[in-house]
């Protein structure tokens, strides 16, 4: 995170949220409980100083909600990304259009490559992207290509061997000050070398995917060691039950796109 964030954009979750893509197992969601853990989320965001814009829910897309796979916001231009599932791909047209008004430069990825916004870690100047079952070389290199030409500095992480990670920020996170969430199933080969690592423990890996949204981190509720960590780093934990995302794969930062 580079400066303070002001904004952020989410996606209140349609009747068709059961439907979305999953592999977790955890049964259907309850769409109630869904909604008003959205709300919950949404009241941090702007208890974090930030002004939201609700979309409306979009019965085309069960996954519409997981509004961060389908932008790359930097403080010098939005990249709408080309998402992995094919399902998804056409969540990208409204929300192109949201950041064409909020914008003055608005990139795209373009066929054959494919990003996912969950796949993308933005850690100051520099972004990691992670190559995985949904973003591809080609996406990735299509994206680095983009950041390099704004300016800022883009490293490839390969997680296609991981079975647990969906995407790069399900199992890690930038907390700001050269800190990284990194939980187990980050590949070892991944150099990251030249960042203070906070590890999570493997019971506790989805509160790997938190989020530092000015001076609080929101994390999941129901992973007290590693909330503790984060108060003990002095960072303010904001707790977020996130139970009928998570039976949808999703995870805390993939609600929303913060800018
Ligand atoms: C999907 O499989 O695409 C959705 N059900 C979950 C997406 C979660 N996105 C994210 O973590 N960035």
């Amino acid at each position: 995170m580079t400066g303070r964030l002001t904004r952020a954009i989410v996606r209140t979750p349609g009747r068709s949220f059961a439907a979305g893509l999953t592999v977790a197992g955890g049964g259907a969601p309850d769409l109630a409980l869904a909604l008003s853990q959205h709300d919950a989320y949404a009241q941090a965001l702007e208890t974090c100083g930030l002004a939201i814009t609700v979309l409306p829910a979009d019965e085309r897309f069960p996954d519409g909600t997981f509004v961060e796979d389908t932008a790359v916001l930097t403080t010098r231009a939005a990249i709408v990304t080309r998402p992995g599932a094919p399902s998804r791909r056409g969540e990208t047209d409204s929300i192109a259009e949201v950041l064409r008004g909020l914008y003055p430069t608005v990139l795209q990825i373009l066929a054959p490559g494919t990003v996912d916004g969950g796949d993308v870690c933005e850690c100051d100047d520099r972004f990691l992207i992670g190559v995985s079952a949904r973003t591809d070389e080609a996406g990735a290199q299509q994206l680095a290509g983009f950041l390099q030409d704004l300016g800022y500095r883009a490293m490839l992480i390969d997680i296609r061997e991981s079975r647990t990670l969906l995407h790069l920020k399900t199992g890690l996170s930038y907390l700001g000050d050269g800190r990284l969430v990194v939980a187990g199933d980050v590949p070892a080969s991944a150099n990251l070398t030249d960042f203070e690592r906070v590890a999570v423990e493997p019971s506790e890996a989805y509160a790997a995917n938190c989020i530092r949204v000015n001076d609080r981190v929101l994390v999941a509720a129901g992973y007290p060691r590693f909330t503790e960590r984060l108060a003990r780093l002095g960072l303010n934990p904001l707790p977020l039950g996130m139970s009928e995302f998570r039976k949808m794969d999703g995870g805390l930062s993939c609600l929303s796109l913060r800018f």
